[in-house]
């Protein structure tokens, strides 16, 4: 099965590679509503910008930002996943017709997220972060960073089912670039397999296409397909980009070439 393509559509006014693209939530939609026409499962709408160094967005804002666009997609009949750390956010989303939680600290930032995910029938995402945001890429260390990863997850697993999520709504993601070095990015890429599945590969247009390349965040569409074409070898069930189309044409030539 190729990997299902979300794809991303920040509102956001300081995202690292597309900030302040979308002007207003009319254009916001728009542009989510071209991702699911050119082939996207899935689109991800995000409030709050988890670059290294970014500031934590409070609620209200957060909401601001995100509700007219989850709505306006909803309502177009496009499938939303709201990317979010904040349990009211995710509830407030959901209630509106998202149908995925997509949350950078698999359910740990607020001690609400767990009630609401499980009352929820929405699959959700949980990503590996080692540290906040904030401080993530000041010192990344790891002993043994497939294994702590694996480890990571197979807890955060674990926590969801204990609160009565459904194991096969539970994806499981490394968190490229988020706590992680170079090395420790190549070392996840190479070992997608041993970290348990179904997985979701973020990498799009990410400083470690940079570091590997030399290409800037607005020149990186060629890495990130190198990385697209990587995850459906590796047999991950999701990858999240910025460029639908260009995404969606490089799996299906890789497909033909790679039938079953
Ligand atoms: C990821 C993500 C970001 C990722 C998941 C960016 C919100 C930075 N990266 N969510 N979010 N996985 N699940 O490059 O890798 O878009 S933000």
């Amino acid at each position: 099965m190729l990997p299902k393509i979300m794809g991303i559509l920040n509102v956001t006014p300081d995202s690292f590679s597309d900030g302040g693209r979308h002007a207003t939530a009319a254009e916001a939609v728009e542009a989510g509503l071209r991702m699911a026409e050119a082939g996207a499962a899935i689109v991800d709408v995000g409030g709050e910008s988890t670059r290294p160094g970014a500031a934590p967005v409070p609620l209200g804002e957060e909401l601001r930002r995100v509700m007219p666009v989850v709505e306006g997609l909803v309502c177009r009949g496009v499938p939303v996943s709201i990317d979010t750390r904040k349990a009211r956010v995710m509830a407030e989303a959901l209630a509106a017709g998202a149908t995925m939680v997509n949350d950078v600290s698999a359910l740990t930032h607020d001690p609400d997220s767990l009630a609401v995910a499980a009352a929820s029938s929405a699959t959700i995402v949980l990503m590996h972060m080692q540290g906040t945001p904030e401080t993530m890429q000041q010192a990344p260390d790891y002993a043994d960073v497939v294994a702590e990863v694996r480890a990571f997850l197979d807890g955060r697993v674990a926590a969801c089912v204990a609160a009565g999520i459904p194991e096969d709504r539970l994806v499981r993601d490394p968190g490229i670039g988020f706590g992680k070095t170079l090395e420790h990015n190549l070392a996840l890429l190479r070992n997608l397999p041993a970290l348990g599945s179904p997985l979701l590969l973020g990498a799009s247009r990410k400083a470690l296409i940079g570091r590997l390349t030399g290409a800037d965040v607005h020149s990186r569409l060629p890495g990130s397909l190198a990385l697209a074409l990587h995850a459906a070898r590796m047999g991950c069930a999701y990858v999240r980009v910025h460029d639908v189309a260009e995404t969606v044409q490089a799996l299906r030539v890789w497909a033909a070439c790679n039938p079953g």
